[in-house]
């Protein structure tokens, strides 16, 4: 990696993914695009492109304008948002990432995407669920990240694109929110933990879902990146958790620094049926093994820097 393209740049991945990847390979060598602009870091801090994934032409355009040798597409619809607009996912989702399959194709760059926790479904073993197994998702986002994940894989078998990515959890991070996924709410529960010391729950007690910390997301993106492509049998998707957690263990940890805490339920059925169709724990072996995967963070740790850097964050705001 040397030159980088970044899709979907200022959404939760790519806000702190550019910043990182410009330290590490220089500002002017990570050109950030996203659908709309914004004043965020990653938008003002370094190349920027206004940039639509559907528009394949221009991708292209910006891709040889900036002769970037790798392509990391991070635009997509989440789990939740959809659900409610199944077609609408479809055309964003898949269209988006053949198109930027089709750059990389064209302008000879390695690639990154994104699959997930989603792309399972009721009749994957729930838990430790391994790398290959049944993957039979029922929602629109699980269709579109099997889907995806094999149409990565034939990239690099037809066209010989290096192709790879990462089967996330959810991500939590107190930088930029995630919108329209079904994990969502292992991240507003910090942000109204440290704002109202209570939090209202979407997803039922004892629903278990794989998390990480955005610190470790980050770097299981660029080890695999960086690591030796004849050492990968799966490329397109490794598992990769850091803890498997419910609400309760959550605010169990939370409670730890804020004792006063409260967590209430009123569940969403249509986010508890998504939640309740993904895995419990995965099985990040092939990754441990393949390029050597490993995280720092665990529910606890990440808890107390969480809760930290959003309260610094919060009284920042209110002072300023
Ligand atoms: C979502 O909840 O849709 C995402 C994911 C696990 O892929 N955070």
């Amino acid at each position: 990696m040397k030159r980088i393209l970044i899709t979907g740049a200022l959404g939760q991945i790519g806000s702190e993914l550019t910043m990182r990847l410009r330290e590490i390979y220089g500002t002017d060598n990570v050109i950030a695009t996203d659908i709309k602009k914004n004043q965020s870091e990653a938008a003002i801090s370094g190349p920027f492109e206004v940039l639509d994934v559907t528009d394949g032409k221009r991708m292209v355009e910006v891709a040889k304008k900036y002769q970037v040798d790798t392509v990391m597409h991070l635009a997509a619809l989440l789990s939740a948002t959809a659900e409610e607009k199944p077609v609408f996912a479809w055309n964003l989702n898949m269209g988006g990432l053949l198109n930027a399959l089709e750059t990389a194709r064209e302008v000879n760059a390695q690639f990154f995407t994104p699959s997930s926790i989603g792309a399972f479904g009721p009749t994957t073993p729930k838990d430790g669920t391994p790398q290959d197994t049944i993957m039979r998702p029922t929602t629109m986002y699980g269709v579109n990240k099997v889907a995806g994940e094999l149409l990565a894989d034939y990239y690099y078998q037809k066209f010989g694109v290096d192709t790879r990515g990462l089967r996330f959890p959810g991500l939590i991070s107190y930088v930029a929110l995630p919108g329209g996924g079904t994990t969502d709410y292992a991240v507003e529960i910090y942000y109204e933990a440290v704002k109202n010391r209570r939090y209202t729950s979407y997803i039922d007690k004892g629903t278990y879902m794989d998390m990480m910390y955005m610190p470790d997301a980050l770097h299981a993106i660029i080890d695999l990146m960086e690591a030796d492509s004849v050492k990968l049998i799966h490329r397109n998707s490794f598992n990769v958790s850091a803890m498997s957690v419910d609400p309760e263990a959550i605010a169990a940890s939370i409670t730890k620094y804020i004792p006063g805490f409260k967590l209430s339920y009123q569940v969403d059925p249509i986010r508890q049926k998504i939640a309740e169709s993904w895995p419990n724990s995965l099985d990040s072996t092939a990754a441990i093994q393949e390029w050597g995967f490993k995280y720092e963070y665990d529910l606890d740790k990440m808890t107390q820097d969480m809760l930290t850097k959003l309260t610094e964050k919060y009284q920042l705001k209110i002072s300023g």
